[in-house]
């Protein structure tokens, strides 16, 4: 399992010989992996009205790594990601720093070739993220901008990025973990509600709705699972700003787990409650960390407690109508952020570094097999 070196370097030897451009725009689809059927992937046995996706390694964390960029140049990770799944999430090019490094320049290149890569293998996008405290590039954070200034420029951002794909992301998580634990607003470290108060955040919602009408525009967060502050300041605010015709279509709760707590079996409840005040619902960053020592693979019982997590997180989203998208933060360990964030914890994802399939893996598809019947979006 311990392979990331020589996986590393063979996927560095590959980089060599393609052309250092991103993909052309007219991406023909990724040729199936050998040896796995159709059949044998998430996204055919998913039901028609469930998206299944996974993030799409790149920028963040993966800059500061021994390998080039993984969409652009890992084919076999590119022909795992247009098999096994029928939504896909930028990890990190779509957030400010990445997409908007300078005042006046704008870099799309990565977005566009996931958003062509999409078209063809006939999978949507969720767009993450327009307004958040964290990934902001220095010329924003450091800035000397006036308040009028400040509202200027989020509201071009927001109608640059979202009119530029209007049509091609499904759902946008518009604001991007405004609440701290207590389920008060970040009040000190948002720019944005910081500068210009909490009213900024109905602006936010409205200009992305401006740009592309369609697309369905979230709340997402983490430590949102169970029925705790956080989640509760979501539930009182939402309708609230609803009440005053602020475009929001859906709460998403992040899922970033760990074998060392509890699985928090209110999920399912407070998935529930949100979809009864007639939101759409969504896990959106699912993964599953465990306690690693280096040198050693995990024991079986990691492995099925890591499979369970996994199984009743899908199985809540299953349960509740409107929970409509599920998504894993990364489906191979090589490229999790987590044993980068985490010293001592990691094999957070469903597959191995040589894509194996872990028990997470199957226990995925077995519930997305039992809650089908009527599949579609394949
Ligand atoms: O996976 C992302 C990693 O590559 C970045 O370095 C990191 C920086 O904050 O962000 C990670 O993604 C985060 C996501 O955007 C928001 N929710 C928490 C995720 C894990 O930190």
């Amino acid at each position: 399992m311990k392979v990331r070196t020589s996986l590393a370097a063979a996927v560095l030897a590959s980089a060599i010989l393609l052309p250092s451009a991103a993909p052309t725009l007219a991406a023909p689809p990724a040729p199936r992996p050998p040896g796995i059927e159709k059949q044998d992937t998430l996204r055919w046995v998913a039901p028609k009205d469930l998206r299944i996706g996974s993030a799409v390694a790149g920028g963040g964390h993966h800059e500061t790594q021994a390998y080039p960029d993984p969409f652009t140049y890992d084919q076999p990770y590119r022909e795992r990601l247009a098999a096994e799944f029928n939504s896909v999430s930028p990890e990190n090019q779509l957030k400010w720093e990445f997409v908007h490094p300078e005042q006046d320049t704008y870099r799309f290149a990565e977005m566009d070739a996931i958003v062509q890569f999409a078209q063809a293998n006939k999978q949507v996008v969720r767009g993450h993220t327009l307004f958040w405290h964290s990934q902001n590039p220095e010329w924003l954070e450091e800035g000397d901008f006036t308040k009028e200034e400040l509202r200027a420029i989020l509201k071009d951002h927001i109608q640059t990025v979202v009119g530029r794909y209007a049509g091609k992301i499904q759902q946008w998580d518009v604001a991007n973990e405004i609440f701290n634990d207590n389920g008060t607003l970040r009040t000190t470290d948002n720019i944005w509600i910081r500068e210009l108060g909490p009213d900024i955040i109905a602006d936010a919602f409205r200009w992305a709705h401006e740009a592309d009408p369609k697309a369905k525009l979230f709340f997402n967060d983490y430590g949102v699972e169970g029925l705790n502050a956080k989640s509760n300041a979501y539930l009182e605010l939402i309708p609230r700003l609803q009440a005053q015709g602020v475009p929001i279509d859906g709460f998403a709760i992040q899922g970033h787990l760990s074998t060392r707590y509890g699985f928090p079996g209110d999920l399912r409840a407070n998935l529930q409650r949100f979809d009864d005040l007639g939101l759409e619902t969504a896990i959106t960053e699912i993964d599953v960390r465990m306690d690693v020592v280096a040198g050693t693979e995990p024991t079986a019982a990691q492995l099925a407690q890591q499979a369970s997590y996994y199984q009743r997180a899908l199985e809540a989203c299953v349960a509740v109508d409107e929970c409509n998208s599920f998504t894993i933060w990364g489906f191979t360990d090589t490229y999790s952020w987590v044993p980068v964030f985490f010293s001592g914890e990691g094999e957070a994802t469903v597959m191995e570094e040589d894509f194996t399939r872990k028990p997470a893996y199957y226990a995925l598809q077995t519930t997305l097999e039992q809650a089908s019947p009527g599949r579609g979006n394949r």
